[in-house]
């Protein structure tokens, strides 16, 4: 690797300048935000100048690029990721030692943009890490929203949403490009024009808004390859400023236009589990899409000319879930209305350039809109899309007995809506999943009649995760010690962590496994002590359940667990529990009141609990407010335990085990998503599995005899206990009882089989924690999973979808 700074002084010397140039003072004299700032400008400018050799190189090789399309992208802070990348962290972390200043705080300063929800988010964000470390021209095309999820806070163990004004400080990183702004049309009318024997469409009477890209730099490890992930803001055209109303005092009304424009990237859509019907939802899934397509377009113009039936062969369109759906409609418009090509010309192009991925079993989570709503706000598009329905109908042989069937389930345009999967899928020449289960489940039934017609283009991604990000930065201690043994090649080949089962038996290393551990859990507590004022004690057991809050997560599972354990221990002094910590973190989507129930639950339980001096010494309750990628990055490390207790068939994939896997966390966990695929890699033996399959699970359910009363009427002692509390004051000290979640469990015979799989968890739960005291072979097990772990590095998820999909 090239390195960017010959030595420290030379560093020294250019840090010094930029911290002059931005602040008009001396390094010494401050503060740390100046600090970051400089540095991060300094590191970006850096990052731009590898950009330009790598898009050199890219021209002459003539390589394909690949636009990776997702409505969100949440990267986290950058700064440390970049000098670990450019092989430079060690250096600066030393010569701004040697200036009296620290690395880590300047680091803190850093926001920590949420320009996504959760997994969906994150996954983009080390897609576009493993792109560069792969060399592939990949570019991310995403929105810029003004704000990010909500900030949350807990007030009396209920969540509260706070505005995230990430930008409010300004954010080095991006560069702000006005000359590559995109108009954008919404609304109008189609009118068409003869030419000769052809009909050309166009739009007229549409409300323009400008959408301008913010560049953000992205560094592949290596230092070889830095892409870009191009983030869309939506502005007004000109500057429509009504002077004379603002002069008549109505300053509002003077700038109505720029704040319509704005409202469209105002906000990220906090709702993962898909509110759907939102207009300012639809602007915004248009947004990105047109102006990107318009944006790949014009770069593969400016290379090829006019040549689009290349396109395919110089690009390819990835969209993530269905929120970019309009890709292949908007370029069948510029195909046909811009360009002039036919149908059946641009539609060859488009199959074979866009793929999608789908990341959500449940039929009724999948995206659909009003064809009122769409066809008002996108008329031409609308048309496109009535066309690709009305030949995908025309395709069916009606004779066939299952052609009506089928033609029903894959329709686009099905009872006044348009359905954005089934979309997706037409126009696309490649379909996956994201875990080996969940792909399965989308061929047999979310996806079946699409799986039985075209079974050539569904194949599984199984997701995976920066390990750079997760492990090497997230987890210096433990890197370090990685990296004694077997050197550094793990963070440019992740798989060579497998080198560690070398050391399963060599008590000594196993003992500096559990010290580094020991290490992140004493981080973890400061943290927790600095946020929440809670004490919680490194030598007990850490066990982590941290992702979105969700009914099928389970979080209830969890924490009715936590009850359980806590009303034994009262009723008999003398039973046993392995002294535990168990840790929640998590947003719930702000309409979500189920799930924020739950929150509000932990909280309750967690008060008493860490509050109740006869069981303090053997359970704490932790929730930590305001989960994101930079705290994230303490957790994981930190965790002995990874619960991973969906109900079975539920969870896509989650990458959050991935994560804790690598960090050395077994798995709690059911068969579900990426578990199952944990478990053959690392071994059931070195996890702890628990709870229905997925068959059993759907064989339940079609039995139609399952009756939640009678397994809690089976176990009155303690499940009966559990369910009587949410009523009748125990844990009602914050703000009351939980009489919906009773509810949900008893009178809506719980959907998620909480109480279904509720004795085998805590079996299994009890079993596993039985085996820490033998502190050498927990820490042989912790070992095997991060040496087994390699595998789940999204590099090797991108090389399956550059060999399999895109052809780059
Ligand atoms: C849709 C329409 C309108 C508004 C919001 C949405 C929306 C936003 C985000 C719908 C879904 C999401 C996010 C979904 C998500 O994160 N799914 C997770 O994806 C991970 C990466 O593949 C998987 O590991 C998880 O299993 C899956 O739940």
């Amino acid at each position: 690797m090239e390195k960017i700074y010959e030595n420290k002084e030379q560093f020294i010397e250019q840090y010094r300048q930029h911290v002059r140039a931005l602040s008009g003072k001396e390094f010494e004299d401050t503060s740390d935000i100046d600090r970051f700032t400089a540095l991060a400008n300094m590191v970006a400018g850096d990052a731009r100048v590898i950009a330009a050799k790598t898009d050199e190189r890219n021209r002459t090789e003539g390589k394909k690029r690949v636009y990776y399309f997702s409505i969100e992208f949440l990267i986290g802070r950058l700064l440390d990721n970049y000098l670990l990348n450019l092989g430079i962290r060690d250096l600066v972390a030393d010569a701004i030692a040697d200036m009296g200043g620290d690395l880590d705080e300047i680091e803190r300063q850093e926001p920590d943009p949420a320009l996504g929800n959760g997994g969906l988010g994150r996954l983009a964000a080390c897609f576009l890490d493993s792109m560069a470390h792969e060399g592939i021209a990949g570019y991310g095309n995403g929105m810029r929203y003004r704000y990010g999820l909500f900030k949350q806070e807990i007030v009396d163990g209920r969540q509260v949403e706070v505005a995230d004004e990430w930008l409010s400080k300004g954010y080095p990183w991006e560069v702000k490009r006005p000359d590559k702004a995109v108009r954008i049309g919404f609304g109008g009318h189609v009118v068409s024009r003869q030419e000769g024997d052809r009909t050309f469409y166009s739009v007229e009477g549409t409300d323009d808004v400008l959408a301008v890209p913010y560049d953000i730099p992205i560094v592949g490890y290596g230092g070889e390859t830095v892409n870009k992930l191009r983030c869309w803001s939506a502005e007004p055209i000109d500057d429509h400023f009504d002077l004379d109303a603002f002069n008549a005092g109505d300053y509002t009304g003077a700038d109505r236009d720029r704040a319509n424009a704005e409202a469209i990237s105002a906000i990220l859509y906090p709702n993962d589990a898909g509110e759907h019907g939102r207009l300012l939802r639809l602007k915004q899934e248009y947004l990105f899409v047109a102006a990107g397509i318009r944006t790949l377009l014009d770069t593969f113009e400016r290379e090829h000319g006019k040549a689009w039936n290349e396109l395919p062969r110089y690009v390819a369109i990835h969209t993530n879930d269905t929120h970019p759906a309009m890709c292949g409609p908007e370029l069948m418009r510029i195909l046909m209305d811009e360009e002039g090509l036919t149908w059946d010309d641009a539609w060859e192009i488009v199959t074979n350039t866009v793929s999608y991925t789908n990341h959500t079993i449940l039929p009724e989570a999948l995206e659909k809109w009003p064809i009122s709503t769409f066809s008002t706000l996108l008329p031409r598009v609308y048309q496109i899309i009535d066309e690709i329905n009305r030949r995908w109908r025309e395709s069916f042989d009606m004779s066939k007995p299952e052609s009506a069937e089928r033609l029903r389930a894959t329709a686009v345009l099905w009872d006044g809506e348009v359905r954005m999967a089934n979309l997706s899928v037409i126009c696309s020449h490649s379909v996956n999943g994201v875990a080996k289960i969940h792909s399965d489940i989308l061929k047999a039934s979310t996806l079946k009649d699409f799986a039985a017609m075209r079974p050539e283009m569904f194949n599984n991604k199984t997701n995976g995760i920066s390990h750079r990000r997760f492990f090497a930065e997230a987890n210096p201690t433990y890197a370090k010690l990685v990296t004694e043994a077997i050197g550094d090649g793990w963070l440019d080949d992740a798989r060579e962590l497998e080198k560690l089962t070398a050391f399963e038996g060599d008590p000594a290393f196993l003992e500096r496994v559990g010290a580094s551990k020991l290490a992140n859990k004493q981080r973890l507590a400061d943290y927790v002590k600095r946020e929440c004022g809670l004490t919680i004690d490194p030598n007990t057991v850490f066990d982590v359940q941290v992702k979105r809050f969700h009914a099928y997560k389970r979080q209830l599972l969890n924490i009715m667990k936590v009850m359980d354990l806590y009303n034994r221990r009262l009723a008999d002094p003398n039973f046993k529990i392995q002294p535990t910590t168990f840790i929640f973190s998590g947003k719930a989507a702000s309409s979500y009141t189920f799930a924020k129930e739950v929150i509000r639950l932990i909280n309750g339980v967690a008060e008493v609990i860490n509050n109740d001096p006869r069981v303090n010494d053997v359970i704490k309750v932790c929730f930590i407010p305001n989960f994101r990628v930079s705290n994230a990055q303490l957790i994981y490390p930190a965790a002995e335990i990874s619960e991973q207790i969906s109900t079975a068939g539920k969870e896509a994939s989650g990458t959050s085990n991935m994560k804790l896997m690598m960090n050395g966390a077994l798995t709690l966990g059911t068969m579900d998503g990426a578990n199952i695929e944990i478990v053959d890699l690392a071994g059931r033996e070195n996890e702890a599995i628990f709870g229905l399959t997925t068959p059993e699970v759907d064989a339940l359910r079609a039995s139609g005899q399952y009756f939640a009363w009678d397994v809690v009427n089976s176990d009155r002692a303690r499940l009966g206990r559990i369910i009587d509390q949410l009523l009748d004051g125990t844990f009602a000290g914050l703000s009351g009882n939980f009489e919906s979640i009773h509810h949900e469990l008893m009178f809506n015979n719980d959907y998620d089989l909480v109480l279904k799989d509720f004795h085998s968890y805590v079996d299994a739960w009890e079993s596993l924690t039985a085996t820490y005291p033998d502190a050498q072979d927990w820490n042989r097990r912790a070992l095997h999973n991060t040496a087994m772990s390699g595998w789940f590095s999204s590099d090797r998820t991108i090389r399956e979808y550059r060999d399999e999909i895109w052809h780059a």
